[in-house]
């Protein structure tokens, strides 16, 4: 390929002398390309082929057993001072930073292959759109890559002679999980990834670069870089409205996006831009916009269904790779959640050991996922390609909380409805090692992955706010109550459409709701619910307001507001004073 760029021939040039690869491959994005990757993939043992007849296209990867998962505690914001990068973010000095990594990069590709990955974040020629070029020892992570972007020939022209690209710098090295680095330098665009392989350590177009670099640059130029899926939602008159949501690593963005309605629900289509990353814009009209960067999904894959995802299961039947799950001997996939065939003789688990239901081990690792294309989902939306992306009507913070947080919380403005996003808290998930199912503060979905101080982060949320003639609405939702049994009380899955439903008529000021002191309230009418065969107690463990658990929550918050000192906006401990006084309040049910 004649690239011609300097900054990137420079950059490039200067890592190779740093990694010492045997050779340096630059992609273009081909076809043709991507069939040599993967049978130079299939060759190096990185993927096995599956079933010609039942997976076309598809192969297995198994990553190493350490290396299965985001490890938050290796992943670094390296900002000139530790008040930008925050309380919320691991903090090393750019300087010790890059001279302990450039040690671990010295010689760290020899013998491999160095593969320049340009791609381009959003849609050609939109001016949301960004250009990376990730420079990594990994064919897994390549075709990932491919599958995940617009990859090749299209970002190295998007960015012409430009050297306004993101510097993605990648290396497997030994797999060391005490050696693991994943260092941001947002100050200079730049990512550095060491010793590992997987997901969002490693296909450093995805958090890295689209959520935490994005977000940062988001701060400085009037937008935001959010961990959203954008979904539109079609009436029956053919209105279609669009929603984009927040919920944490494996609690639901996947499935809400492509979310099927029920038969009942005759006229209505859900259709899906995007499922884990969102950067939105305030338009001419003053109303909030909103892009998908990425071009593919890299879902979850346990519960993943022809019930729960019917969606998704007709999206992954084709070219798609697959990392972590079982295999059975046919060389077809299976993880939990899918029927369990009528032999599973000489399965083997995502570590290719023999498995059988019952010995007390997962088929599929809990964080196994697919790799697969935006555009063959069913329901993929045409609006996808817009530069100027969707206008949104609604957005939706969302936990998993089997306590306290009702199924859905309508705001009663931006400002609180900002306080509802920074004071989410959600039970941890296999999606980071460590342990899960514990409760943590995760604002807006974003813990992870904002790229900043979370204190400026909330002011620029407000900011926003201020800045949009027609905001949209903003919600809080909740899949996931248990009752005494420890069952799901809520279905959940094809379900929500009542929810999303719920959301659209509000923001045309329809739909019943019953004002509380944590927001508006749907009545069970209101969601059509006398449909579902949920009992009275159901209900109300779905829709009502725990007062005293509410006063504790909302005390609970001043130590975690604490954290940020004087940079937290005084508008967040407004809101939390406002509905500790509304709490206090003698219980008024009013119709809005
Ligand atoms: P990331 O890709 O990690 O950002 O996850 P995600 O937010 O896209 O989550 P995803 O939709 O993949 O769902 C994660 C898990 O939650 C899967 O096992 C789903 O089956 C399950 N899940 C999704 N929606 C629902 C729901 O409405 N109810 C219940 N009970 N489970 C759900
Ligand atoms: C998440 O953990 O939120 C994911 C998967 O979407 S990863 O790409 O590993 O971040
Ligand atoms: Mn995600």
């Amino acid at each position: 390929m004649g690239v011609e760029n300097s900054a990137v021939l420079a950059w490039v040039n200067k890592t190779a002398q740093l990694t010492k690869p045997e050779r340096v491959v630059w992609l273009n994005g081909s076809e043709e390309e991507y069939r040599q990757l993967l049978a130079e993939a299939v060759k190096g043992g990185q993927l096995i082929p599956l079933n010609s007849e039942r997976h076309p296209g598809c192969y297995l990867h198994r990553s190493h057993p350490n290396d299965v998962a985001r490890t938050e505690q290796c992943t670094y914001v390296c900002t000139s001072g530790k008040e930008e990068a925050g309380p919320n973010n691991n903090w090393i000095a750019p300087d010790e930073a890059y001279s302990t990594l450039n040690k671990l990069f010295d010689g760290a590709m020899r013998g491999r292959a160095m593969y320049v990955v340009p791609f381009l974040m959003g849609p050609k020629g939109s001016a949301f759109s960004r250009v990376g070029i990730q420079l990594t020892d990994s064919v897994y992570v390549a075709i990932n890559i491919k599958i995940m972007t617009r990859m090749g020939a299209v970002a190295l022209e998007q960015l012409g002679n430009s050297a306004d690209f993101v510097k993605c710098l990648h290396s497997l090295g030994t797999l060391d999980p005490q050696h693991r680095y994943i260092c941001h330098f947002p100050q200079d665009q730049t990512v550095y990834s060491v010793n590992s392989g997987y997901g969002g350590n490693a296909l450093l177009s995805k958090k890295c670069f689209a959520l935490r670099i994005a977000s940062w640059l988001g701060n400085r130029e009037g937008w935001l870089a959010e961990h959203m899926f954008i979904l539109g939602i079609e009436d029956p008159k053919g209105k279609v409205s669009y929603v984009a949501g927040a919920l944490p690593s494996a609690c639901g963005k996947t499935n809400l996006a492509m979310l099927q309605p029920p038969a009942k629900y005759k006229g209505y289509r859900v259709w899906c831009i995007g499922d884990d990353i969102a950067w939105l814009r305030i338009g001419a009209d003053g109303r909030l916009y909103a892009i998908n960067p990425e071009a593919g999904f890299f879902g979850v894959a346990p519960g993943t269904s022809m019930k729960t995802n019917p969606n998704m299961m007709r999206t992954i039947a084709k070219n798609t790779l697959f990392t972590n799950v079982a295999m059975a001997p046919d060389k077809t996939v299976w993880w939990e959640g899918l029927d369990l065939p009528a032999s599973t003789d000489g399965f083997v688990d995502w570590q290719g050991k023999v498995w059988q239901p019952g010995n007390g081990q997962k088929a599929a690792h809990p964080n196994s996922r697919f790799t697969t294309p935006i555009t063959q989902c069913p329901v993929y939306s045409p609006h996808w390609e817009d530069p100027q992306g969707v206008p949104i009507s609604a957005i939706l913070f969302g936990c998993r909380r089997s306590t306290l947080v009702p199924l859905v919380q309508e705001s009663f403005s931006w400002q609180h409805g900002v306080y509802l996003g920074a004071t989410l808290a959600s039970e941890t998930t296999a999606a980071a090692t460590g342990a899960t199912g514990v409760i943590r503060r995760d604002p807006m979905a974003m813990l992870p992955f904002c790229g900043y101080n979370m204190a400026d982060y909330f002011n620029h949320w407000l900011k926003m706010g201020q800045r949009l003639t027609r905001p949209p609405k903003i919600f809080r939702v909740n899949w996931f109550r248990l009752d005494e049994q420890g069952k799901f009380v809520w279905p959940g899955f094809s379900e929500n459409i009542r929810v999303l439903k719920w959301m659209i008529d509000r923001c045309q000021n329809q739909g019943d709701a019953v004002k509380t002191p944590v927001g508006y309230l749907p009545t069970v009418d209101a969601l059509e619910g006398k449909e579902l065969s949920l009992s009275e107690k159901e209900w109300k463990i779905l829709l009502s307001v725990d007062r005293p658990g509410w006063v504790d929550a909302a005390q609970k918050q001043s130590e975690f507001f604490g954290k940020f000192g004087e940079r937290l906006p005084p508008q967040l401990v407004d809101e939390q004073r406002a509905l500790l006084e509304r709490l206090n309040e003698k219980p008024v049910p009013a119709r809005s």
